[in-house]
């Protein structure tokens, strides 16, 4: 790479609303869609991609412009639209498979994972779009790591540290070249996400979504549509950290909207911290609204062994003190509204 050179600026015709986007890549994810909403909210125009043929209703409305069945795999892909929208100054790269999936196929994972990421930094570095934010996960933290507090920097000082799947491999693979852009003159910007409580009804096969899938089973036993027990695939001790969707999306507009001075975290990378619970908490919690729910263990070895790495806590003190971040959902908060919004999805 040469150092990026500032695109020239383009005039602007009286009254003429400001064409400057957000383009959102993997917009029709949980994540991904909840992202959107809000910066929507905010008045951002915005260029929603995806693989999907088509947007979602939810956000259809929202967007400037879609662009549908679009792989990050493509390279071409990536340039036309970005030759197309030639007033993008910020990009999400959400488009990446869960824990579990990537556990299952992990060359499609990393095609799609670090080639994607390859594919649109090449295609931003072309077109002099600097600003790009990457969702990394609790995964990348491997056995060595610590367990409590822990902090987006312990990953960039120890960047050799295996983190003992393929899907926590892949996303080190991803730091690497965000490394690489950011060394080119990017605005290169991570974000370690926890577990997402989102009361969507569909999502990716991950570690931490057997959360929402005990929350789903509660609100179908709530409403008298299913009376199996849940099965728990992890172990019922295992603390892990959480974060209500609302909390996170706030989270990463923080990290969007930082300048670039603020930033005191090497390389850009902020852990998002939500709540920390364990099964057995969950389920407490759970019987507390629905006193019929039950539940089994039926350990997926793929689930606990990654559960069993990864961190317990976050550390809030790196957000608050340079994004000006905090938490607002607590835990019983958080486990009522997505079990509202899971038993509001059934009807
Ligand atoms: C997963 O469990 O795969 C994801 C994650 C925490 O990265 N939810």
């Amino acid at each position: 790479y040469e150092v990026l050179a500032p695109r020239a600026p383009r005039i602007l015709r009286w009254g003429e609303p400001s064409p400057m986007s957000v383009l959102v890549i993997g917009a029709a994810g949980a994540v991904g869609k909840r992202l959107i909403g809000a910066l929507a909210s905010r008045g951002e125009r915005i260029v929603a991609v995806d693989k999907a043929p088509q947007l979602p209703e939810s956000i259809k409305h929202l967007v400037q412009h879609a662009e549908t069945n679009k792989d990050v795999r493509d390279f071409y892909t990536m340039q036309r639209i970005f030759q197309r929208h030639r007033f993008v100054h910020t990009v999400w790269n959400l488009a990446a498979p869960l824990s579990v999936e990537t556990a299952k196929n992990p060359k499609i994972a990393e095609q799609v994972t670090i080639n994607g990421m390859r594919n649109v930094l090449w295609a931003m570095y072309e077109a002099r779009v600097k600003k790009i934010l990457f969702t990394d996960s609790i995964g990348s933290f491997g056995a060595t790591a610590p367990r409590e507090e822990c902090t987006a920097r312990w990953l960039t000082e120890h960047p050799l540290q295996d983190p003992g799947s393929d899907y926590g491999r892949q996303k080190r693979g991803v730091r690497r070249l965000l490394k690489e852009f950011w060394c080119s003159g990017g605005d290169p910007r991570w974000a370690v996400l926890p577990g997402v409580l989102h009361s969507e009804s569909t999502w990716g096969h991950g570690t931490t979504e057997y959360a929402l899938e005990a929350l789903l089973a509660a609100a179908n036993c709530l409403s008298g549509k299913g009376s199996e027990p849940f099965r728990c695939p992890i172990e019922t001790d295992v603390r892990l950290p959480m974060i209500y969707v609302d909390d996170l999306t706030r989270g990463l507009l923080a990290l969007q909207d930082a300048p670039e001075s603020a930033l005191k975290e090497p390389e850009h990378g902020y852990a998002i911290p939500g709540v920390s619970f364990t099964a057995e908490e969950l389920f407490k919690e759970i019987r507390f609204h629905v006193p019929d729910f039950q539940h089994q263990l039926e350990i997926d070895q793929n689930m606990n062994t990654f559960a069993k790495l990864w961190p317990n806590t976050l550390s809030p003190a790196e957000p608050l003190r340079d994004l000006g971040y905090a938490p607002s959902v607590g835990f019983r908060e958080l486990i009522f509204k997505d079990m509202a919004a899971s038993e509001e999805l059934l009807f």
